[in-house]
């Protein structure tokens, strides 16, 4: 899964970058190109399962994050995204918005003063722009169409054209694709159009250290996030993750348990994405590894087999599940497991949970 990180300039995009995938981005100047890295997805059951298994090696499920620098004229009043920042976007499954919360009086703000709510809402309103653009030429590609056509294609034409107006005149209304009402049928014809308020999104509100008592007051102002399964919102200390992140392990937790904080704003920018973007973990176990797969939620065990393998999906018998929790019931020990009946044998349609322990048998 990609993560692309978007906000106005100096935001501190590439703080943030650095702080979720430990890496050292340079953040000085105007950025120019992209930069991408990789995040581990914390995932505590991982740990237990390896102190258990005791494997050679424990690998954690993975999500690729993208530093998409804007375009020199910057984003935000409507300047508009287009051209290669477009593009990148449009290749990216879940959006992360950084907005600038930290007021450190030596770093330049496009607009004089620091306001992440109204930031947050004007870089809303960009995507919309955005889509609304895409949409309007679609429209125009088929009524030029339309003119060349027979009286039955016109018919297939008018529909898609109904389609795509209906889309721009709820754009138009500030409602997201994701939000609106869309069948099955018509997210067929979207599909290759990668609209990007279709997108989930998270915002990250990037706060100084003197705001971390505010954050949930702050959070509570961006409604536009709220309560919606596509959607998420986070505070973050950007520059303090990022030192905290490129420390070694043992000082790293040393500083935070100083400083009081649970649950990183770091690992909860992971953990969002994951869950907005739809993605569940399922895992294998063995003495060689034990892994977390990442995987679209809903999806079969056939085809879950392939993220392991080709071959696993292709020549996939059935597979032998049993529930993470189970499996801790019986301290880890498959056999018990077995004992007790908690290994079950399930089919190639079978819809692996979250959790799940999963072991292939296939025949190629
Ligand atoms: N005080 C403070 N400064 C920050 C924080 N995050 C970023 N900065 C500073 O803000 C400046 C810009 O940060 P970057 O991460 O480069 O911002 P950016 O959005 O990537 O900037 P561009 O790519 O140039 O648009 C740098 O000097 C950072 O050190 C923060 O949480 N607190
Ligand atoms: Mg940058």
């Amino acid at each position: 899964m990609e993560v692309g990180i978007i906000g106005l300039p100096k935001s501190g995009k590439t703080t943030i970058f650095n702080a979720v995938t430990a890496g050292s981005a340079i953040v000085d100047g105007f950025a120019k190109s992209s930069n991408i890295g990789v995040a581990k997805v914390p995932d505590k059951r991982l740990l237990t399962l390896s102190n258990l298994f005791n494997p050679k090696r424990t690998t954690p499920a993975e999500i690729t994050f993208i530093d998409l620098p804007p375009p020199p004229d910057g984003i935000g009043d409507t300047r508009g995204i287009s051209g290669e920042f477009l593009n990148n976007l449009q290749a990216v499954d879940v959006l992360l918005l950084v907005c600038r919360s930290f007021s450190d009086p030596s770093v330049i703000h496009v607009d004089d003063l620091v306001d992440f709510k109204r930031d947050a809402e004007s870089m809303m309103y960009e995507l919309i722009f955005s889509d609304i653009d895409l949409v309007s030429r679609r429209i125009d590609k088929l009524l030029e169409k339309y003119k060349g056509a027979s009286k039955i294609e016109r018919a297939t034409l008018d529909k898609e054209k109904d389609f795509f107006i209906r889309l721009k005149d709820q754009l138009g209304s500030n409602i997201a694709i994701r939000d609106q009402t869309i069948t099955t049928e018509e997210w067929k014809i979207l599909v290759g159009y990668q609209l990007l308020t279709a997108k989930p999104v998270i915002a990250v509100v990037n706060i100084d250290e003197n705001q971390i008592q505010e954050q949930q007051a702050m959070l509570d102002q961006l409604g536009l996030f709220k309560d919606k399964s596509d959607m998420g919102m986070t505070t973050m200390c950007g520059k303090l993750e990022m030192e905290l992140a490129q420390m070694d392990k043992a000082s790293e937790k040393e500083f935070r348990e100083d400083l009081g904080m649970q649950q990183s704003g770091m690992d909860q920018s992971i953990d969002l994405s994951y869950q907005v973007g739809g993605k569940i973990s399922f895992f294998t176990v063995g003495e060689d590894e034990v892994k977390a797969w990442e995987i679209p939620s809903g999806i079969s065990v056939q085809r879950a087999a392939g993220k392991i393998h080709t071959d696993l999906e292709r020549g996939f018998i059935r597979a032998e599940v049993i529930h993470y929790e189970e499996l801790i019931s019986c301290s880890g020990v498959l056999a018990d497991a077995r004992k007790k009946g908690l290994i079950r044998s399930e089919g190639k349609d079978y819809i692996v949970k979250d959790g799940d322990v999963v072991n292939v048998l296939f025949n190629v």
